[in-house]
């Protein structure tokens, strides 16, 4: 098998340092990579960030070498049925195929730090970044040939860059723009999805038809709007799915545009050599899984090694896998009545300092209260992440008697929450309201939540095909890669079988106006917060706690029951009461135990024998029993 990139103690170690800071974005082709890693290397080495990284790269090594060994047990016969289960499933997958509507991301170019240069034309030119000295939102084009980009510490980017200019950021300059952005948006398509501040997908099948034009004059005009309306440039990218809009939107960036006709030969010759990093759901982790297990680097060696693939990953992660290969994403508009939660949060320089804390959480409590309203959602779980100054994230949720929106409820409670955490010194504070008054019978009862067909859904990947900032995964598959062995495959094979159940339709993606989604963790908080994901997703796809099942790309699914399980402990802890949830032991979930389809009186019998009650630590990493 191939060797890890991962490791190796060299006498430049900055080359083998690849890290966010590292990573191109749009206009940093020219860069030269080897002296950013070095100066990011020797800037940070030592740092609470490094650290962080060290861990991520023991992770990312420990997982290479798992499957590595997995991968040499498998006999030859083995090879040959998973060759076969593969193109099977390859064949399934292709037959789902949708080339009837034309897809549109737009995602603005250089978003904060255009903004900030219209307010100050003087900038114009200049090398800039919006943020601090501890980090910087984004930099304009300017910055990037220097190598600064965003998530950087600025302190690294004065140094690639002495002339650097700083400016703070302000968030509600950003929310006054993007307003304006979205209005023109909504002419082109009313039920237009916004993944961020600055990105959306627009379905423009109707608007081309209707006026009979081409999806390249639409996608011009829409920049041309959105120019004349915001004095902003953005770039657009045009293709039959989500997944591969959002690539083609960054291939001319900025100020550009990249149609992909709606055909099958189009779609597999662009995907083919596309570097599956450019995937929006595939980020360093699965970049280094795929390339140190299997070799895999381009969309295109999906498919040739997709034999290995379903040897070694579980179903859900393996169909994201070949689909990509396929050039598959989601094409249907998800309902904004299916949302799951609406979210925000802000990162700042760490900070111990409580009324700056408070300060932070009632901004944000004010602006989710504020998006909550204009969407008429009304929640009763709150979720307070935090990220620590060394990089820990942490969630802490409660799920209230009644439905809360206004602010002074939103703060009330997650000033509460906050509280019991303090002294802390943080980076992040995020917000999330889930648990919707329309969200009828799931509070109650989330198992009842395993329905739809998941291997049927077109858009069964959709949580791993859009709404990322740049570079993040957004599958914990990453953190959870299948480590069973193939017998345990076939085990697992039965149990999903063809009747293979979970979310059907994940839609809490859709119109996320002025939030970031929260369970859509960037990297590094992924790998922080994958102990709570491997204490609660079992082999992959199966909550320890009560046995539902939900493949690593439902992301926002996945937070949204384990918060669920996190408040309903914290009112146990509260009221003393016995749990009602019930804790399958690691054999019986492998044993494809599956409480979702067996009876409430089975459920309680398994709940009085095997159930135990789990401390809360348990959910927040600390003290975790092994599995
Ligand atoms: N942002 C942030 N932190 C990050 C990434 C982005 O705060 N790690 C903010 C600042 C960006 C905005 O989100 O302006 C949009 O993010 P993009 O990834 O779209 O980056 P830009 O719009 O700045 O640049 P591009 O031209 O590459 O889209
Ligand atoms: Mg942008």
């Amino acid at each position: 098998m191939v060797e890890s990139e991962t490791s190796g103690d060299t006498a430049q170690p900055w080359q083998s340092y690849h890290t966010a800071y590292t990573n191109a974005k749009a206009g940093m082709e020219g860069v030269d990579k080897e002296k950013v890693q070095r100066v990011v290397y020797e800037m940070s080495k030592g740092s609470k960030y490094f650290e962080n990284e060290e861990r991520k790269e023991a992770f990312i090594r420990q997982k290479v070498e798992n499957l590595q060994v997995q991968c040499a047990k498998l006999t030859e016969s083995d090879i040959s049925n998973y060759q076969k289960v593969a193109e099977k499933r390859i064949l399934e997958l292709e037959a789902t195929r949708d080339l009837s509507r034309v897809w549109l991301h737009v995602d603005m170019d250089a978003f904060y730090a255009a903004v900030e240069t219209l307010s100050n034309p003087s900038l114009k030119g200049k090398p800039m970044a919006v943020g601090s000295m501890s980090m910087i939102s984004t930099a304009n084009y300017e910055a990037r040939k220097f190598g600064v980009r965003a998530a950087m510490p600025g302190f690294i980017g004065r140094k690639l860059c002495p002339e650097l200019i700083f400016v703070p950021t302000d968030f509600k300059k950003y929310t006054y723009y993007s307003d304006l952005t979205r209005k023109v948006f909504q002419r082109y398509d009313p039920n237009f999805m916004a993944a961020s501040l600055d990105e959306a997908y627009l379905d423009i099948t109707a608007v081309c038809k209707e006026r009979s034009v081409t999806s390249e004059e639409i996608a011009r005009e829409l920049r041309a709007h959105v120019y004349e309306e915001t004095g902003l440039t953005c770039s657009a990218g045009v293709a039959p799915n989500r997944l591969i809009a959002k690539v083609c939107s960054d291939i001319n960036k900025p100020n550009g545009q990249f149609v992909l006709p709606n055909e099958r030969m189009a779609v597999v010759t662009f995907i083919s050599s596309l570097p599956i990093r450019k995937i929006g759901g595939i980020g360093k982790v699965t970049e280094n899984i795929l390339r140190g297990v299997l070799g895999i680097s381009t969309c295109e060696q999906m498919l040739q090694k997709c034999g290995y693939i379903c040897a070694l990953f579980s179903q859900s992660t393996s169909d994201f896998f070949l689909s990509v290969g396929l050039g598959l994403g989601a094409t249907s508009t998800p309902q904004a009545r299916l949302r799951k939660s609406i979210s925000n949060e802000r990162t700042f320089s760490a900070t111990e300092d409580e009324a700056q804390l408070f300060k932070k959480l009632e901004e944000l409590a004010e602006m989710l209260s504020v998006d909550m309203q204009k969407e008429g959602l009304c929640g009763r779980t709150l979720t307070l992440k935090l990220k620590t100054a060394s990089f820990e994230v942490r969630t802490r949720a409660v799920t209230l008697q009644k439905y809360i929106s206004s602010r002074d409820d939103i703060l009330k409670h997650a000033v509460k929450l906050l509280r019991a955490e303090l002294p802390i010194s943080l980076r992040l504070i995020g917000l999330r309201v889930s648990h919707f008054n329309e969200d009828r019978g799931s509070p109650s009862d989330p198992t009842q939540k395993t329905i739809t067909n998941f291997i049927a859904s077109k858009d069964s990947h959709k949580s791993s095909s859009f709404l990322l900032p740049d570079g993040t995964d957004n599958d914990p598959g990453q953190t959870s890669v299948n480590e069973a062995s193939s017998s345990d495959y076939n085990e697992v094979s039965k149990v999903l079988g063809s009747d293979n159940c979970s979310f059907g339709e994940q839609s809490g993606n859709s119109i996320l106006y002025n939030v970031t989604c929260m369970s859509n963790l960037r990297e590094d908080e992924q790998l922080n917060s994958c102990k709570d994901e491997k204490l609660l997703w079992f082999d992959d796809y199966k909550c320890s706690i009560c046995g539902i099942e939900l493949p690593p790309s439902f992301v926002e699914e996945r937070q949204e029951h384990s918060d669920f399980h996190l408040a309903e402990k914290l009112q146990m802890e509260e009221s003393s009461i016995q749990p009602r949830s019930i804790m399958l032991s690691p054999s019986q979930i492998r044993k494809g135990k599956n409480i979702t389809t067996q009876s409430k009186s089975k459920k309680q019998k398994l709940s009085r024998k095997e159930g135990r009650h789990m401390p809360i630590d348990y959910f927040f990493g600390k003290n975790a029993p092994s599995l």
